[in-house]
C-alpha cells in the first residue's frame, strides 16, 4: 500500500492546487452559502453547468454521497462534491452518513486515479454538525478508507476555515 501523508491546514478550500477539492454540497448540485458558494462563485459558471447535467441524469445527489465535475476557474483540476448531513441530534445515522462523504469522495478520486485532495468540514458550518464529532468521523472515515484501498493520493488535506477545526484536527493528526 502507497502511504499518503494527512495534514490539517487553516485555509480557503478554493485555493487550494490539488487534484480535487472537495465540496460541501447539498442534494440539488444547485449551489448554496458557505464552501459551496465560494467554489462556485471563484469556479466560475463552468462547474454549475456540469451540475445541472448530472442533475439532468441522476436527479441531484442524495445524502453521504458525491459526484465529480471539472473545477472551471479553480487551481485544482476537479471539483467532488459530496453532501454531508444535517445535524439532527446523532439519531438520525449522521455519524454513518458523514462517514459515506469521506468514503465516496476518496473512491472517486481514487478511480481518476487522483494524487491529492483537499477536504471542508464537511456538515459543520450551516448543517450544523458538532466540529469535534465531525472531525472524529472525518480522520476515521478516511484512515479507514486508506487501509483497505490501495490509492494513487500522495496527500489528503484537510483545509480548516476556522481554529477550532485546525486544532481538532491537529489533535488528531498528531495523535500516536
Ligand atoms: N474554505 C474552506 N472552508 C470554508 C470556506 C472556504 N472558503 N467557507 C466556509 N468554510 P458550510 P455545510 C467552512 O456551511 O455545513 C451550503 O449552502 C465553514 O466554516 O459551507 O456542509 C450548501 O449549499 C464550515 O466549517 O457547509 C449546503 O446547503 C465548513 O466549511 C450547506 O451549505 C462547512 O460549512 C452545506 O452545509
Amino acid at each position: 500500500m502507497s502511504k499518503t501523508e494527512l495534514r490539517a491546514i487553516k485555509g480557503d478550500i478554493t485555493k487550494q492546487e490539488v487534484d480535487a477539492v472537495v465540496n460541501a454540497a447539498n442534494t440539488s448540485l444547485l449551489g448554496g452559502g458557505g464552501v459551496d458558494g465560494a467554489i462556485h462563485r471563484t469556479g466560475g459558471p463552468a462547474i454549475l453547468e456540469e451540475c445541472k447535467q448530472i442533475r439532468a441524469k441522476q436527479g441531484g445527489c442524495p445524502t453521504g454521497e458525491a459526484v465529480i465535475t471539472t473545477a472551471g476557474n479553480l487551481p485544482a483540476k476537479y471539483v467532488i462534491h459530496a453532501v454531508g448531513p444535517v445535524w439532527h441530534g446523532g439519531k438520525q445515522n449522521e455519524q454513518e452518513l458523514l462517514a459515506s462523504c469521506y468514503r465516496n469522495s476518496l473512491r472517486i478520486a481514487s478511480e481518476k486515479q487522483l494524487r491529492s485532495i483537499a477536504f471542508p468540514n464537511i456538515s459543520t458550518g450551516v448543517y450544523g454538525y458538532p466540529k469535534g464529532k465531525a472531525a472524529e468521523v472525518a480522520v476515521s472515515a478516511t484512515k479507514d478508507f486508506l487501509q483497505h484501498h490501495d490509492t494513487n493520493l500522495q496527500s489528503i488535506t484537510f483545509v480548516c476555515f476556522d481554529e477550532e477545526n485546525y486544532e481538532l484536527y491537529n489533535q488528531l493528526l498528531n495523535k500516536v
